[in-house]
């Protein structure tokens, strides 16, 4: 399997914590893939043009993140990521939609502060950062329940907070959130999160 990937992207880095977490990485060959290269090639993987996208060996490809995500827990015998039924199954997909919007809204912001001066919207980087607060407001009133344990929603939430840190630092999503701070700091030691950690800015 081949994966175009960006070593910025916090969708690539879920999958690519997941795929490390189940022992499948080794079976899977990074692409480096600029999504503003149209010589890429990216589109006939992906045609809405965006990382990660999985090239699987019969030709075909597979994306988005949690797509992927779902395809790689199929592959294995080891313990699930995303569990097959019971309030387990929706809690770590809820939150695995909720990281993921996180990852959107801060996606989006990005894009918003690398307009050109006279095409920015002060407005919609405020409310991208506002969504972003607002999630994370949320994951702290849950996040004394996040224990020590794996699923595909903890790996989201950690790697949309990794990218918090990557981009929004100045937001200090720590601050008045001590449950969710305290929890991603035992997660980002694992192997597979300092692994795939974003390069230094
Ligand atoms: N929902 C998608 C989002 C993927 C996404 O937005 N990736 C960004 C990189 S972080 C991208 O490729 N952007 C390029 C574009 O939108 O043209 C997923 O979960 O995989």
């Amino acid at each position: 399997m081949k994966l175009r990937y960006s070593p910025t992207s916090p969708y690539v880095r879920k999958v690519l914590v997941a795929a490390i977490e189940t022992g499948l990485d080794k079976r899977i060959e990074l692409v480096t893939t600029s999504t503003a290269d149209p010589a890429s090639g990216l589109v006939k993987d992906n045609p809405l043009g965006k990382v990660p996208a999985l090239l699987l060996d019969d030709g075909s490809s597979l994306y988005d993140s949690p797509v992927i995500c779902e395809y790689l827990d199929s592959l294995h015998a080891g313990p699930k990521l995303i569990p097959a039924s019971g309030p387990q199954r929706w809690t770590a997909l809820r939150r695995q939609a909720l990281a993921d919007g996180i990852m959107d809204a801060g996606v989006l912001g990005r894009g918003e502060v690398l307009r050109p001066e006279g095409e920015k919207s002060p407005a919609f980087l405020a409310l991208q950062r506002q969504k972003m607060a607002a999630a994370a407001d949320a994951l702290e009133k849950e996040a004394a329940s996040f224990g020590t344990g794996l699923d595909i929603g903890l790996i989201a939430i950690a790697c949309a907070l990794g990218y918090a840190d990557f981009r929004y630092a100045a937001d200090e999503w720590r601050k008045g959130r001590p449950a969710l701070a305290k929890w991603y700091e035992g997660f980002a030691k694992r192997p597979a999160m300092q692994r795939t950690a974003p390069p230094a800015q």
